[in-house]
């Protein structure tokens, strides 16, 4: 990691006060995590600091932020893990930043003070670096916040962002008394009734083409409503469809509105989801991606099927 935008960072937090960090909205583990990681480790300090969410903070996430958080009229705001501003909700526009900490490799916030390293698998693993630097000693209340973020956004250790400095960073939180086990347990093996209802009519409407190479399904309102989920329980439900072994590409294409979806495509084996995606317009990693799309459900079906054959075939 970069020293020097460490160096600024903390050399701007520890000669500021009233300071306020912001998550971005359908806060994850990383935002969350990182925020009141650091919003513990400033008021070790002795500083005025609040965390805001537009979204509030999931119920998932309790074990890491206080019954009570004070708001006060901040001289400073921060965002964390925020890549630009339509993650920010309505009301934000105006709002002149101080100081932009994250990890994501598009980053458009305009801040006074930049401190973004894409190499950094979580916004977790900046924070843990800065809040080192500023000489505070890691509480476990500050391990669990950060190992949460690192662990959320490494699917657990898993994805292809994880390094071995992440790995180093998790052993020192674990040391510091994060407790791993527990939170991991919470995050990637526990689900609420709701969401297993979900998964269970997922499978149960997962349709496969071109010898099992392709995986599709359509998750309508009327499924959402039957396993009365919310939009949390549908978090990561896109991931069922390629975690059949022989599929290269699995479909997700949720109904937002009547005819209206919004399709999730991922892929594996060296298929393109990206391809897919962006001929009808959408956009995101070579192996996640999504789009938007409307129609009939058969004529949208057909309309996928035709490209992801494409993708296959040749
Ligand atoms: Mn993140």
């Amino acid at each position: 990691m970069t020293q020097s935008i460490i160096d600024i960072a903390s050399r701007f937090l520890a000669q500021n006060d009233k300071i306020c960090l912001i998550c971005h909205t359908s806060p994850d583990g990383d935002t969350v995590g990182g925020a009141f990681g650091l919003f513990y480790a400033l008021k070790s300090l002795g500083k005025n600091v609040y965390v805001e969410s537009f979204d509030g903070f999931p119920e998932k996430f309790r074990y890491l932020y206080p019954d009570n958080v004070e708001k006060f009229e901040p001289d400073h705001y921060a965002t964390v893990d925020v890549a630009d501003v339509g993650l920010l909700g309505n009301c934000q526009k105006n709002l002149s930043f101080s100081l932009c900490i994250d990890h994501h490799e598009k980053n458009s916030i305009e801040a006074r003070y930049k401190c973004v390293d894409s190499g950094a698998a979580a916004t977790c693993e900046i924070i843990y670096s800065i809040v080192r630097h500023l000489g505070v000693k890691i509480s476990k209340q500050i391990a669990n916040c950060l190992y949460t973020g690192i662990a959320t956004d490494t699917g657990c250790f898993r994805f292809s962002n994880t390094t071995p400095q992440t790995h180093k960073i998790a052993a020192e939180l674990i040391e510091a008394g994060a407790k791993s086990c527990e939170i991991n347990f919470r995050l990637f093996e526990q689900k609420t009734r709701e969401r297993l209802k979900l998964e269970s009519l997922v499978l149960k409407n997962l349709e496969y083409y071109f010898e099992y190479r392709c995986a599709m399904v359509f998750v309508t309102k009327d499924m959402m409503r039957q396993a009365g989920a919310d939009e949390a329980d549908f978090d990561g439900i896109a991931s069922i469809a390629r975690s059949c072994a022989g599929v290269l590409i699995g479909i997700t294409a949720r109904e937002v509105e009547n005819c209206q979806y919004k399709v999730s495509v991922r892929s594996n084996q060296g298929a393109s989801a990206l391809n897919v995606c962006k001929f009808f317009g959408g956009g995101g990693h070579k192996m996640a991606a999504g789009f938007k799309i409307s129609g009939d459900m058969q004529a949208v079906k057909e309309k996928i099927l035709q490209r992801v054959y494409e993708e296959i075939i040749h």
